[in-house]
């Protein structure tokens, strides 16, 4: 463990160090933060009003609404020229939401990464293949960072040039691999088309992350790439990568660094809290950010805490794989359903291939759901059974499209859009 006197402080000690850290962060927003003081003056709220953890659910929540309002700086709570980088969320629409972070921020932001790859299998002395986008996009320079941080030999190769990162890999025989999992998939069909087989890698861990992602995806990789995947999960307003990362040893949720991080999960319609074990949209407290501290930040990503005793020895909480996003919901007919529901359909069926996209339609009224799959060998009898075990675990009606393999979009390094929707707005 990278540092075990936080990742197994004690759940007691814990506790008390997270109401310490959000009561720290109330202070400096009051002081620093003037929009945000507005906003709980108008509440009527003071930070002295949290006294237990419990009395956070009365305070507001932030939205990347309210990142956009105060386009570009508004919510820093440093000055200016104490500011050391910028980045910038993916925003699929809109103006981007910038995020601002000093050296303290810096120094958190590369430590919880560094926890992150550890607990990935990432050890010192290990050499990394970093194929997330450098840039404005967080998922580059900070994992670069928390690798240095860890003693890591890093080869910042970002994203795309498919043929180049082949080369490098076989070249300077990387340990160690992060990228999203969609491009992880085309690495392995890279290797598979030059004939070299995973077990003359030298790759032994990936760290994945920046989409959603499944189980089917988790063993292409891993067969692909004779690897062990483990999920890695962040966001840009909160830090970036690193908020929370799969243990490689179990492979069965990723644990969240609860001593930055504090975590809540609640209702997505009423925002009520639910407790663990449930699932609902995560909301995260960036308690030790110093430049940009988020109170209660609305993720939209919908997951669930899992509580449960470990075999790692740590006390933070894990959460389950990100379903997808509220915003990424597909209502089909009134039935909700999220890709990565869809992809675990797949898992069942051994036989298809982790590629898929989902096009939706509308005619007249109704709504239309294709699922395009990849598959060695299309039969009406498979794409009878693919629509039917849909139907029976997801309970949606979808029709299905089988392709041939190689024929659907694949990642160019960056994030990649699983759904395209042609329904008009309503
Ligand atoms: O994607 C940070 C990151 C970089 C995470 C590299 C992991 C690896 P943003 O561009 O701000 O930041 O996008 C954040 O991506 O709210 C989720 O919807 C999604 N996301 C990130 N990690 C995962 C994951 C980076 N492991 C948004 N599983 C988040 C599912 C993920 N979704």
């Amino acid at each position: 463990m990278f540092q075990p006197e936080f990742e197994c402080l004690p759940t007691d000690g814990l506790r008390d160090l997270q109401l310490q850290r959000l009561r720290d962060l109330l202070a400096l927003q009051w002081a620093q933060v003037p929009p945000m003081r507005a906003r709980l003056e108008q509440a009527g709220l003071h930070p002295d009003d949290l006294r237990r953890l419990p009395d956070l659910a009365a305070f507001p929540f932030t939205r990347k609404a309210d990142l956009r309002d105060y386009y570009p700086l508004g919510l820093v709570a440093a000055p200016r020229a104490a500011l050391r980088r910028i980045h910038a969320s993916s925003g699929t629409s809109g103006k981007p939401t910038v995020v601002a972070y000093d050296q303290h921020d810096l120094d958190v932001f590369a430590e919880v990464v560094a926890r992150s790859l550890h607990a990935a299998g990432a050890r010192p002395g290990m050499t990394f293949h970093n194929a997330y986008g450098y840039g404005l996009f967080t998922g580059g320079l900070g994992t670069h960072a928390g690798a240095e941080r860890l003693g890591l030999c890093t080869v910042p190769v970002s994203g795309g040039g498919t043929e180049r990162q082949l080369d490098l890999i076989l070249d300077l025989q990387p340990e160690v691999i992060a990228c999203t999992p969609s491009y992880a998939l085309v690495l392995a069909e890279g290797f598979r088309r030059r004939g070299v087989p995973p077990g003359d890698l030298s790759l032994r861990c990936a760290v994945l992350g920046a989409e959603p992602w499944a189980e089917k995806t988790r063993a292409a990789v891993q067969e692909g790439l004779g690897v062990t995947a483990t999920n890695i999960y962040g966001l840009s307003e909160i830090i970036g990568p690193g908020v929370s990362n799969e243990d490689a040893r179990e492979q069965r949720g990723s644990y969240l660094w609860e001593d930055h991080f504090y975590p809540e999960i609640v209702h997505p319609e009423t925002g009520e809290p639910l407790p663990d074990g449930e699932w609902g949209v995560l909301v995260l407290t960036s308690m030790t950010r110093t430049a940009l501290p988020l109170l209660r930040y609305w993720t939209g990503d919908i997951t669930r805490l899992l509580p449960e005793a470990n075999s790692t020895g740590r006390t933070v909480r894990r959460m389950d794989i990100v379903r997808g996003r509220s915003d990424d919901l597909i209502i089909l007919r009134g039935v909700n359903v999220y890709p990565t529901q869809l992809e675990a359909v797949l898992l069942t069926l051994g036989h298809v291939s982790p590629h898929y996209h989902v096009v939706l339609t509308r005619s007249g009224t109704l709504d239309d759901l294709t699922l395009q799959l990849e598959v060695p060998q299309a039969s009406a009898a498979l794409r009878g059974e693919i629509e039917r075990q849909i139907k029976a675990q997801v309970g949606v009606t979808v029709r299905c499209e089988l392709c041939d393999p190689g024929s659907l979009p694949r990642s160019e390094g960056g994030k990649l859009r699983r759904v395209t929707d042609h329904r008009p707005p309503r």
